[in-house]
C-alpha cells in the first residue's frame, strides 16, 4: 500500500484544495492530510473562518481522504513521515522547494496550484456582497 501525506489549512473548502487532494490520493493508496490547528495558523499568520474540527470534519468526508491528523508544527513532517510509513509526501507548487529537505525520507512531489482561486479571494468576493 502506497501511503501519501500533504498538508494545509483547507479553509473554506474550494476546487482548488479539491483537485490538489484528488491529485495527491491518485499518487498512492492511501492519503493522510496533516491540517494545520487553529494554534499553528496562527503561527503561520492565518485566521481560518472554521475551526479545526470543522475543518476536519469536511475532509473526513471526502470519499479521497483516508486520515486527517493535527498539524501542529513546521517541524513534525519527518516524524509524521516515520509514524505514517509514507512513501511520498505531496505539496501545492507555491510550495516548491520548501520542503525538498524530506526527499532524504520520502518521496516529495510539488503539484501544479489551481489557478484562479483561493480562499482569500472567496473572502474578499463574500465581502463585496
Ligand atoms: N492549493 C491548490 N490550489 C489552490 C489553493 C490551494 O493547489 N488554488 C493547495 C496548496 O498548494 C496546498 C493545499 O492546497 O498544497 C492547501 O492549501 P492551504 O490550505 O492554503 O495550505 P497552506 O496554508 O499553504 O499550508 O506545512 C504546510 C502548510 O500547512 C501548508
Amino acid at each position: 500500500m502506497k501511503r501519501v501525506i500533504t498538508y494545509g489549512t483547507f479553509d473554506i473548502l474550494h476546487p482548488g484544495h479539491i483537485r490538489l487532494l484528488n491529485r495527491a490520493r491518485q499518487l498512492g493508496d492511501y492519503l493522510i492530510v496533516g491540517l494545520s490547528t487553529d494554534e499553528f495558523n496562527t503561527m503561520k499568520g492565518k485566521t481560518a473562518y472554521y475551526t479545526f474540527e470543522q475543518r476536519k470534519d469536511i475532509l473526513e468526508a471526502l470519499q479521497d481522504v483516508d486520515k486527517v491528523i493535527p498539524e501542529n508544527t513546521w517541524g513534525q513532517k519527518i516524524t509524521d513521515i516515520a509514524s505514517y510509513s509514507i512513501d511520498t509526501f505531496v505539496m501545492g507548487n507555491d510550495w516548491e522547494g520548501e520542503f525538498d529537505y524530506l526527499k532524504e525520507h520520502c518521496e516529495v512531489i510539488y503539484l501544479p496550484r489551481t489557478t484562479g482561486i483561493s480562499t482569500t479571494q472567496i473572502k474578499k468576493d463574500l465581502n463585496k456582497n
